[in-house]
């Protein structure tokens, strides 16, 4: 057999979006809050007691309303997946009750309903920074082991509604993205500053118990679904050779690999159990916990990338922007307008390491360029967006995938990061824009919500119909 050089030809391409991020709705036919309803500023700004009107959320793009148009967008193009989430509080409104919301059930039957028409592949996300507020005011979120009974309930009551119609299933969003982000991630309303790392770990606990426990029941209800993790990956560079450096980065690197370490190996690893040993943690793991964990592993590790970092523990430190998440700068590399490293081979990097490490098919579930776009007449006179920035970013990202299969890494799929222009996650900014299709919103909330192909929207549906063919290496 000769070395593959080019993309299987069952290649999973498509893109990505969040139900918080993009559907709006936010209070319709019986969902409750979650905790995005009270983030009008993402993660750059303060909570709101209840929803204000300045929370683009709220509306979203409004996708509940428009789901028929986007989706043959997305059709248009050529996608054979779309991953998006369901929102949790559209299902069990406070988490907490016994039966579920059916009008929110419906909603995504209907969703479904459309994918089916053009033949895309599901890809649901079971929670993506959307706990349900209640959970959030009344149990602590993750922090409370009870959570782990409510995301059971919930993702058995979505395998046995859609079991038959969605494959792939992700249990959390970057997981591991709750060690910074606990009330976005992990639904802890302990302030971050006054959270104890004993608390902390044993959320995480919680969550990678309920992630092994619902890949369970999944199997148990349909023994053809596969179920993964999802992690945000970011490959730490030592900033110099020095030994000290390699060390940190790779302190770093272990911090996320921990996620996915406990998710396809089903124990926690020894460097992870001496830093709790150091640190003077003692989580509560029951027999059973540990059971869950080392008998219901995963099918695949999928993950979100955008952006590498350097550590070090020699030099002085020049904080990196980043995904959530970040190290010190990497002089040797451009950055976005948000400050976020660009760097394509890290990716092939990623994408090798990840292989080695854990030997599971990998699917690459977020990824893309957040930029200020500028509408503009296209030839034909309708609006369009001259994104070659985007095309670019893009082109050299799918490059690195196409080396990293060409170096023996199974990977099942590609799903670009906001096909279509959504909220920002961190800053709750509309014009961080990531889309193949232009929405006309803005950040203080006007715009008529019309849509608009950009022209990576074209570039897109040639990369997809040439299966990779038409990158440029
Ligand atoms: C990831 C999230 C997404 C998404 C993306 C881009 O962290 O999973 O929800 O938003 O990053 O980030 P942002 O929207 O902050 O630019």
């Amino acid at each position: 057999m000769t070395t593959p050089t080019t993309f299987p030809d069952d290649f999973l391409w498509g893109g990505a979006l969040a139900a918080n991020q993009y559907e709006g709705a936010y209070d319709a036919d019986g969902k409750g809050l979650s905790v995005q309803d009270v983030m009008p500023q993402g993660i750059v700004g303060p909570r709101t007691e209840a929803p204000t009107p300045d929370n683009l959320k709220l509306v979203g793009i409004d996708f509940y309303h428009r789901y028929k148009e986007d989706i043959a967008l997305l059709a248009e193009m050529g996608f054979k997946v779309f991953r998006f989430s369901i929102a949790w509080s559209r299902i069990f409104p406070n988490g907490d009750e016994t039966e579920p919301n059916e009008a929110g059930l419906a909603f995504y039957d209907r969703v479904l309903d459309e994918l089916e028409k053009y033949g895309i592949e599901p890809l649901v996300t079971i929670s993506h920074y959307e706990t349900p507020l209640h959970l959030t005011e009344t149990y602590n979120g993750w922090a409370d082991r009870r959570m782990i009974g409510f995301f059971e309930r919930y993702a058995r009551t979505l395998f046995e509604r859609y079991g038959k119609r969605v494959k792939y299933w992700l249990t959390f969003n970057e997981i591991n993205s709750v060690l910074h982000e606990p009330f976005m991630s992990g639904g802890i309303n302990t302030p971050k500053e006054e959270l104890s790392e004993q608390d902390l770990y044993q959320a995480i606990h919680h969550e990678l118990v309920a992630s092994a426990s619902v890949t369970r029941i999944a199997h148990e209800i349909n023994p053809e679904l596969q179920v993964g993790c999802m992690i945000l990956a970011i490959p730490f560079y030592p900033l110099t050779p020095d030994p000290r450096d390699v060390w940190a980065a790779k302190q770093a690197e272990r911090d996320n690999y921990t996620f996915g370490d406990v998710h396809v190996r089903g124990a926690y690893p020894g460097y992870f159990l001496r830093k709790l040993r150091d640190k003077g943690i003692e989580l509560d793991i029951t027999e059973a916990d540990r059971r869950t964990l080392a008998e219901h592993t995963v099918d695949f590790v999928s993950f979100s990338y955008y952006m590498s970092s350097c550590e070090t523990a020699t030099q002085q430190r020049e904080a990196s922007g980043g995904n959530l998440m970040g190290g010190v700068v990497n002089p040797t590399l451009e950055v976005s307008q948000w400050g976020w490293a660009i760097d394509p081979r890290g990716l092939r990097t990623i994408l090798n390491d990840y292989w080695d490490r854990w030997g599971k098919p990998l699917f690459i579930v977020e990824n893309g360029l957040g930029a200020r776009d500028e509408l503009v007449t296209g030839p034909d006179g309708t609006p369009t967006v001259a994104d070659d920035y985007r095309i670019d970013y893009m082109n050299d990202h799918l490059v690195q995938v196409r080396e990293a299969i060409a170096d023996g890494v199974q990977v099942i799929g590609y799903t670009s990061w906001g096909c279509i222009d959504c909220v920002s996650a961190s800053t709750a900014q509309m014009s961080k824009r990531y889309g193949f299709i232009y929405v006309d919103r803005n950040d203080d909330g006007t715009g008529t919500l019309e849509r608009y192909r950009k022209q990576s929207f074209g570039w897109y549906r040639d990369v997809i119909a040439s299966n990779g063919a038409s990158l440029k290496a």
